[in-house]
């Protein structure tokens, strides 16, 4: 028999042993476990424009769901609104899990009103990912705010991504008022040219929010193309470094002031918040700046340099802020689902059942 004692060397190897491996152990994947509704709620898209959502967790954007790679995802999904929906999991490879991409009448029977499915499936590969209803998109997706942002960050992140200080999420989308009270309709080819509002985060300015940043800041904006239009954002004051397109890192990232983003399309771009000032950040198709044709409106944010006093004239002076607009504090938050009470929408009332005889 072998005595420590008499091995003092080994003694000390061992006793080291587990506080070394500590340091060198991979990082151990994660299973999380997060529950998800869908409701029937009012949002209000722009000054008197009160449109149906059928809003995953009541609210739209939907939660942000923010994991690693190589982490495990199990969600269950309770509808709870009149209509069938399902979840896909837009960017996931889902690997060995086909029957979780969540498309009805080819993976699975979409979730019945009062029904719950659980989607288990592991998050990868990397990046600005999300997720969206795929029962009639035209209508859930293009019109009733049923998409919110699933972000994968890599174990192991890039130089430029560890400079972020802030970092944002934008998804973009159009509204018809034609149908904001009909749920059930509206959104398909025929009725296209009815495209009267423009959101960014569901929401068309001046209801949108400014983007508060201090000089030096580094901004890493993840550019989501939610709807059926192409946006061209574009950045006053400043260029960027497009660095991702669907979430995957760009071999050449290339610098850029406007970038155009299609229907499911994601673009993350980057930039130094160096240059002190109020700047307009738009959406240069001229149609998608307007609330039913009147300017200014629709998709449009202010980013403001802390110190710049607010002018009197300043359209924006007396903004009610919300900080987590963008997502931005949720996204310093530890992994996990967020949700954001700023996004909820108005409950429906259900049509009251009879009682007594
Ligand atoms: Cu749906």
């Amino acid at each position: 028999m072998i005595r420590l004692r008499s091995l003092p060397w080994l003694a000390a190897c061992l006793s080291v042993l587990p506080l070394s491996m500590l340091w060198t152990a991979p990082a151990v994947a994660a299973s999380h476990h997060f529950e998800m509704t869908i409701e029937d709620v009012t949002i209000q898209v722009a000054d008197g424009v009160n449109y149906r959502a059928f809003a995953f967790n009541g609210q739209v954007p939907g939660p942000l769901i923010h994991v690693r790679e190589g982490d495990e995802v199990n969600v269950k999904v309770t509808n709870l609104t009149a209509l069938p929906h399902t979840v896909h999991w837009h960017g996931m490879d889902q690997k060995n899990t086909w029957k979780m991409d969540g498309v009805p009448g080819i993976t699975q029977k979409a979730i019945e009103p009062g029904d719950s499915f659980t989607y288990t499936f592991i998050a990868e590969p990397t990046g600005s990912m999300w997720y969206h209803c795929h029962v009639n998109v035209h209508e859930h997706v293009g019109l009733r705010g049923m998409w919110g942002p699933m972000i994968v960050d890599p174990k192991e992140p890039t130089a430029e991504e560890k400079k972020v200080t802030r970092d944002l999420i934008m998804m973009f989308s159009t509204y018809d008022s034609r149908y904001a009270e009909k749920p059930g309709y509206g959104g398909t080819p025929m009725d296209e040219s009815g495209m009267d509002y423009f959101a960014l985060n569901g929401r068309a300015f001046p209801l949108t929010q400014p983007i508060r940043v201090e000089k030096g800041d580094v901004l890493r904006l993840r550019l989501y193309g939610a709807g059926g239009s192409t946006h061209n954002l574009h950045t006053h004051g400043h260029s960027f470094m497009v660095t991702h397109k669907d979430g995957h890192a760009l071999p050449q990232p290339y610098r850029a002031d406007t970038i155009s983003v299609g229907p499911g399309e994601r673009y993350d771009i980057m930039f130094e918040a160096n240059n002190p000032g109020r700047f307009i950040m738009h959406d240069h198709v001229d149609t998608h700046v307007t609330n039913a044709g009147q300017y200014p409106g629709g998709v449009v944010t202010v980013m403001e340099y802390a110190g710049v006093p607010m002018d009197d004239w300043y359209a924006w002076k007396d903004k009610v802020y919300d900080p987590n607009y963008f997502y931005g504090e949720s996204m310093k938050k530890p992994l996990g689902m967020h949700n954001h009470t700023g996004f909820k929408g108005v409950p429906v009332e259900k049509p009251r059942r009879r009682g007594g005889k």
